[in-house]
């Protein structure tokens, strides 16, 4: 069954290829860019989607900064191969004309080939410590308020599972995003993670809720519509909530969008909802109907995004 699960989720190898095939069937609207490069030296990839015209809003997706997190690949790899495969068809035509969407389905590819090919579980990227142990956790590295907590769930120690790394930014894939983020000025951000079925929005490293009310209404109010649009597909229940009130951390992606550009900003956790479900081990006969559940929130969140005038 280990077997037969590594063959219909990506590999970093067959990720490349696929990207590579759908921005070569569709050079007019696809673009194959590498946002980075990894510890151990492997692109890490983004699909830009769009008609190319310049100064339309864009919206970006991204996958697995936990290398465990299959799931998390699949999701974002299957957005951007149905826009471009049904980039002519209504709606999406209408929003390849007037935005853009950039899909990087696997921030941390070494941590991704290590889970796959060595072990199983494994959380963070592949950085060599200090201390001799191994990884940084990419989703404690960003830079807004990075490294303010020292919890379990957000740990100074190099060989603890959370490591946010010796300083912001300190590894190349949160700086492939930073850079990537810091150029296109996107107006918000989805990442994918897995597990719980939760749609979470900023603080996480604070229980305060965000001071801007405009800005709260707005991503709670988000939130809320995917919930309903993700539940009318197969019925499953993602809870919207503040990631804080998951557990506390300091340095991760969304606190870093909302925190430096004040853009809608969301972590979904995807099937299952809980350890006794599978956990992380989500067996391969659930990657499509996550697909489809997520499909309304994702195109939502680009229809929203994209013909709001750009700010
Ligand atoms: O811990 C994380 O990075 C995310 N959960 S996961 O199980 N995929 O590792 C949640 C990040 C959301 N932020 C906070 N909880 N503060
Ligand atoms: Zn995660």
């Amino acid at each position: 069954a280990r077997a037969e699960a590594a063959e219909q989720y990506h590999s970093a190898a067959t990720l490349e290829e696929e990207l590579r095939q759908l921005a070569e069937a569709r050079p007019d609207i696809a673009e194959l860019i590498e946002i980075g490069r990894s510890i151990e030296g492997r692109p890490i990839l983004a699909l830009r989607i769009g008609d190319r015209r310049g100064g339309v809003p864009k919206v970006l997706f991204m996958g697995c900064h936990h290398a465990r997190e299959w799931i998390a690949v699949e999701v974002p790899f299957l957005l951007a191969k149905e826009l471009v495969e049904r980039a002519d068809e209504a709606p999406i035509a209408s929003w390849l004309t007037s935005g853009e969407v950039w899909v990087a389905p696997m921030v941390n590819p070494d941590g991704h080939e290590h889970s796959r090919a060595q072990e199983r579980l494994w959380r963070k990227n592949r950085r060599r410590n200090d201390d001799g142990s191994f990884g940084v956790d990419p989703n404690r590295n960003y830079g807004y308020m990075w490294g303010i907590l020292d919890v379990p769930t957000s740990s100074h120690v190099p060989s603890d599972e959370t490591y946010v790394g010796p300083r912001a930014f300190s590894e190349p894939e949160t700086q492939a995003v930073r850079d990537l983020v810091g150029c296109e000025r996107f107006a918000g951000v989805i990442t994918y993670h897995s597990y719980s079925q939760l749609i979470l929005y900023p603080w996480g490293y604070t229980e305060k809720p965000i001071p801007d009310v405009q800005h709260r209404e707005q991503m709670v109010g988000m939130a809320k519509e995917m919930q309903t649009l993700i539940q009318g597909v197969h019925g499953k229940i993602y809870v919207p909530q503040p990631s804080s009130e998951l557990y506390p951390t300091a340095g991760d992606t969304t606190d870093w969008t909302y925190g430096t550009y004040g853009i809608p900003s969301f972590t979904v956790e995807l099937r299952p909802r809980t350890f006794q479900e599978g956990g992380f081990i989500l067996p391969p006969d659930q990657i499509l109907p996550t697909w489809e559940e997520n499909r309304p929130a994702a195109f939502r969140f680009i229809e929203q995004l994209v013909t709001a005038p750009v700010a």
